[in-house]
């Protein structure tokens, strides 16, 4: 057991829960974390030592990009050995994108990185800011035998720690905000934490941390809806600079049949451009072949994203694009659990 209490480094990026309200227009604004920490002296009573870092300007998270999520593994990174747990704190909106793109990110992990966040600001006085921030410090701050217990990128909302890469954001109103319809929570705030072990990633441990830090952008998310027309997928399908696409459709991977869809798709695939099949549905799996709209699909090469978020697999696209995976062993990478995104 450590004699010392856990060294937490909680990383503020932006978003509600450290905004307040702009006295001209009554917009809620990003504002500086001195604040934010003076609101919370209930931190100071936590069994462990807390540091934190914040953005120079901090963001809502409508504005986040791969260049904001260098910068929070780069912290992560540069601070791995002095610290045994970290907390994002990150705005709701894009949340689970940037847990997912972390999750790629940091390869081998073997300590928690809690994203968390708030529905409203700190300051309000019906906020949720204080559970979510002081839950996720201990989640964060969770040992056993003086090793973290959580070993992966988790997001703490509303009692809840989900497997980052398996939420969505579900409701812009209720503060359970999000959702990880396809893998069960990992832990759950009562009167007690009680944390499922076996629901846990388990890294090997005996591997270094590798931090990936290259993402390919130029990468297109096209929704299926009955009624789309032939000459606009064509030009998205034709436009030369896209490296990928994640082609969301309906149940369980459901297309239109018609002759001149499946031959885009075919053509796009030949020229070596990963396709990756979602579904709409906010749960359950991409079975192609299952029913005979997507039989074709996986006979010309479709790569299945399974029971994947779409937010998780534009952030493992981008991942294994900028990794250059070569275009012959994509499908059966992609179609693999990396960091435990799939079934
Ligand atoms: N717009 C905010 C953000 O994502 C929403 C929030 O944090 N609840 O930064």
């Amino acid at each position: 057991m450590p004699t010392t209490q856990p060294n937490i480094l909680l990383i503020y990026t932006g978003g509600t829960i450290g905004m307040i309200k702009d006295p001209k227009d009554g917009a809620l604004k990003a504002f500086d974390f001195k604040n934010l920490l003076k609101r919370i002296p209930e931190l100071r009573l936590l069994d462990c030592d807390i540091e934190t870092v914040s953005f120079e300007d901090p963001i809502d998270s409508s504005n986040m990009n791969p260049d904001y999520w260098i910068k929070i593994a780069e912290l992560i990174e540069d601070n791995y050995n002095n610290f045994e747990g970290f907390v994002v704190l990150h705005g709701s909106d894009t949340m689970s994108y940037s847990a997912a793109a972390l999750s790629f990110m940091l390869e081998n992990l073997a300590k928690p990185v809690i994203f968390t966040g708030s529905q409203l600001p700190i300051g309000d006085l019906r906020t949720d800011a204080k559970e979510n921030l002081i839950t996720s410090i201990q989640m964060a701050s969770l040992q056993r035998y003086g090793k973290p217990v959580i070993k992966e990128v988790g997001l703490y909302f509303e009692y809840k720690l989900y497997r980052g890469n398996r939420t969505t954001k579900i409701n812009t109103e209720h503060f359970e905000a999000f959702e990880s319809l396809n893998y069960p929570f990992l832990a759950e705030s009562g009167v007690h934490l009680k944390v499922n072990n076996d629901r846990l990633f388990k890294p090997n441990s005996k591997k270094k941390l590798v931090v990936h830090k290259t993402f390919e952008t130029n990468i297109l998310l096209i929704k299926l809806f009955p009624g789309i027309s032939q000459p606009i997928v064509e030009s998205l399908f034709g436009i030369d600079t896209i490296k990928g696409f994640v082609l969301e459709t309906y149940g369980s991977g459901n297309t239109m049949t018609e002759p001149w869809f499946i031959d885009v798709l075919k053509t796009t695939i030949k020229k070596g451009t990963p396709i990756i099949n979602v579904t709409q549905c906010a749960g359950g799996s991409v079975a192609m072949g299952q029913y005979d709209t997507s039989t074709r699909l996986k006979t010309i090469g479709v790569i299945s994203g399974k029971d994947i978020t779409t937010e998780s697999a534009l952030a493992k696209l981008m991942y294994m694009l900028g990794e250059k995976v070569s275009f012959g062993s994509f499908k059966t990478i992609f179609e693999t659990s990396l960091r435990g995104e799939m079934s």
